[in-house]
């Protein structure tokens, strides 16, 4: 790669100094000239543009196939195909961590990625082969109408968690995949912080769908009728258009085989989900009921539920008491909490088996990868980025704690890689320090005294009921002391804790203020049995499937159901030990700025992410050891031309000795070591020095070639 040409360099690796003035420097110059890609070693740094840039066309595509990193300037392309070169060439899984906070690219990134991959592969135009494709690129417009959400930190914010295995075939090909999702921010169903929006399926039905439709559904598309899509006050969005992105989500759900009853189920619940939110109950003569309104049948049709039983699992519940069953009254709150859960619960059963039925229709049949015999994996992950509201609750404290495994992951492996690197190539090798998030994380997820362990003994205690401040309470009493918590209780004066029922947490990426108020509900996750049997009569038979332990009976259900806490906390412990069992990439994503700006480089803002992402930390352990290594067929390969004994070839010896000759001759002896298959330059002076000779003698080696070639034509 001519490194010259661009503004700044294109390897952070390559910076005369290490330290971030000059990493900023770096970055800023390359941002304010257009170039968002920038390396460190194989680790690719990104810059949200905040427009749309003709850097992902044919032309690109056909520049990065095949082609190492080094050989062409920074692009997430060079990271997508060196991820697909290693599993194809070396039969390894790899995997492409994305991470970086809300805004900063992610998902942008992880479909240029999947595009990318689409394009360099299926060369011979097999039938299955592009129905995979289109499946695992199609997917995505389904999974953002019903997972993502315009925040106050970004219009498409991801509200689930995405990791999306492609399987490929012996060829490179991807003959299938899965995705497996992290817990989906439901809350947003039922209630949207000033600003922001509920889902944008809500808003894509009531633009999108027909007259027809809509009268069907019993709605106006106005979408102020509606207390649950409204109260952020933000319905309409300039980014988005609801109404095209309605057409594009019911064109993908034909590709990926949605039958027209699918697709009637799922506009369906989302229409049931508007009239749910507009019940109100009323206590009348002491009796609980609800306000008269259409919206309660309207839902009970639209469910294809009986009016009557709705109504009834709505305002009071069966128990079970020593094995005899009783009905009782629920109160308001009660029932408001009822209704409120049950959207939820509705929203999120309805997400799931969407992305079941995105998986059944590309998930490798087992015979065939038998009758393939190879079949490797590439990961990708694409999660909910860190992120810090104005209100931070029980959703906040779990993307955050996702946020800090993923950092902690960055750091161990890519400190290990390096070590282990040197260790394989015999090479000495000291270490370099870096913050170590691990306590952070263990200040959430240790079994014993961590804040999901104190949550879950809160949530075990049902002799009394444990309110929110208790659980302040119990969290105060464990944790006084650690560096990265602290509340009111613990010091009363402490600033930016206004209130009594907040607490603090200082996370990798900055301290966070959560309210206490909600963990323990949402915790439990209570969903009142009632439910889960009324739509298990249903007679949507999608809907019946969604809810299958509705057959239970009720005597029988003793089991204590896992929190959401400890499902999640156990979800990221797979997820980790997944992505460290394959050969990982990483794209580190920055945001400019917090206005959406394609021209605004906020330089306290990128050098507070530059800094908690360890960035400076990484060039520093990337180039303690060696700026650059190459292994030595690929090294002799690129120089072989700058020296006269290996000049067209060399046939004294092997590759590393033919290596040897060319340092040698330009005397860099003591700025090299030689590893087992890899050659070691420890600074970038020396590249530098090689690629100018290189430069330097291109033309003329050009110009031989061309003779020759003429030649002998
Ligand atoms: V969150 O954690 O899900 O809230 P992401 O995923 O990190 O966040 P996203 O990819 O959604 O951020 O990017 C935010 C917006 O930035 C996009 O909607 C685009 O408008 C813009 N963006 C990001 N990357 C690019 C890009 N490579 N080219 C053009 C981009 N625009
Ligand atoms: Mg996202």
């Amino acid at each position: 790669m001519d490194m010259q040409k661009e503004p700044g360099v294109g390897d952070f690796v390559l910076m005369d100094k290490i330290d971030l003035p000059h990493f900023m420097k770096n970055l800023k110059i390359r941002f304010n000239e257009g170039y968002i890609y920038t390396y460190i070693g194989e680790v690719c740094v990104s810059v949200n543009p905040y427009k749309n840039k003709n850097i992902y066309g044919p032309e690109y595509v056909s520049k990065y196939k095949g082609r190492e990193l080094f050989e062409n300037p920074p692009h997430i392309f060079a990271i997508a195909d060196a991820s697909h070169r290693t599993m194809k060439q070396q039969g390894k899984d790899t995997c492409i961590v994305i991470s970086g906070e809300s805004g900063s690219g992610k998902t942008e990134a992880s479909k240029i990625i999947m595009k990318y991959i689409a394009s360099v592969t299926n060369q011979d135009g097999q039938n299955e082969i592009e129905r995979v494709k289109n499946v695992l690129i199609q997917s995505n417009s389904i999974l953002e109408a019903f997972g993502n959400a315009k925040t106050n930190r970004n219009d498409n914010s991801s509200r689930f968690g995405k990791y999306m295995d492609i399987n490929f075939d012996f060829k490179g090909d991807p003959i299938g995949g899965h995705i497996s999702k992290y817990l989906l921010e439901k809350s947003r169903v039922i209630h949207q912080q000033q600003g922001e929006r509920n889902f944008h399926c809500f808003y894509q039905l009531l633009s999108g769908a027909t007259e027809d439709m809509l009268r069907k559904f019993h709605l106006t598309r106005d979408s102020q009728q509606y207390f649950f899509v409204k109260q952020g006050n933000a319905a309409r969005v300039d980014s988005i258009s609801d109404k095209n992105d309605y057409r594009t989500v019911q064109s993908s759900l034909l590709t990926l085989n949605f039958t027209a009853a699918d697709q009637d189920t799922i506009w369906r619940i989302i229409a049931a989900i508007l009239h749910m939110g507009n019940l109100e109950f009323v206590v009348d003569e002491e009796k609980l009921s609800m306000k008269k309104s259409k919206s309660i049948e309207s839902a009970a049709n639209l469910l294809q539920v009986k009016k009557s039983e709705l109504e009834r699992a709505l305002c009071e519940r069966v128990i079970a008491v020593r094995g005899d069953i009783m009905r009782k009254e629920h109160t308001v709150t009660e029932a408001n909490f009822g209704r409120d859960a049950l959207a939820k619960a509705v929203y999120d059963r309805l997400f799931s088996w969407i992305v079941d039925k995105i998986n059944s229709a590309i998930d490798v049949d087992s015979n065939k990868i038998r009758n393939r015999f190879k079949n490797t994996v590439i990961g990708v992950l694409d999660i909910y980025g860190f992120e810090i509201f104005e209100n931070n609750s029980f959703e906040q404290f779990c993307i955050n704690y996702c946020n800090e495994k993923l950092q902690q992951l960055f750091i161990e492996l890519v400190l290990k890689q390096e070590q282990e690197e040197y260790k394989r190539e015999g090479i000495a090798w000291t270490n370099i320090d870096y913050f170590n998030n691990q306590i952070i994380c263990e200040l959430v997820d240790n079994s014993r005294n961590g804040i999901l362990a104190i949550m879950d003994d809160a949530c075990k205690m049902t002799a009394e009921k444990i309110t929110d401040e208790q659980l302040l309470e119990a969290m105060d009493k464990n944790l006084k002391g650690h560096n990265h918590y602290m509340s009111r209780q613990i010091k009363p004066l402490e600033k930016n804790l206004k209130l009594k029922e907040e607490f603090r947490i200082t996370h990798y990426a900055g301290d966070v203020t959560y309210s206490v108020i909600g963990f323990l509900d949402k915790n439990k996750d209570t969903l009142f049995q009632d439910f889960k049997r009324l739509f298990y009569s249903s007679m949507d038979t999608n809907i019946k499937e969604m809810w299958p332990e509705g057959a239970q009976d009720i005597t029988q259900i003793t089991k204590r159901p896992p929190t959401a806490g400890t499902i999640f906390k156990n979800s990221m412990l797979a997820l980790v030990q997944n992505l460290q069992c394959k050969e990982p990439h990483y794209v580190r994503c920055i945001k400019p700025n917090d206005v959406k700006s394609s021209s605004l480089f906020d330089e306290e803002r990128v050098k507070h992410q530059v800094s908690y992402l360890g960035l400076v930390e990484n060039v520093r352990v990337r180039r303690a050891g060696f700026a650059h290594r190459q292994r030595y067929d690929k090294f002799l390969k690129r120089y072989k031309m700058i020296s006269q004994f290996t000049w067209p070839n060399f046939r004294a010896g092997s590759d590393k000795d033919a290596c040897k000759v060319i340092i040698d001759e330009y005397q860099f002896f003591n700025d090299v070591q030689y590893g087992k298959t890899k050659i070691f330059i420890r600074s970038p002076q020396t590249l530098f020095a090689l690629e100018k000779v290189r430069n330097q003698l291109m033309p003329g080696i050009v110009t031989l070639i061309q003779k020759t070639w003429r030649g002998y034509v």
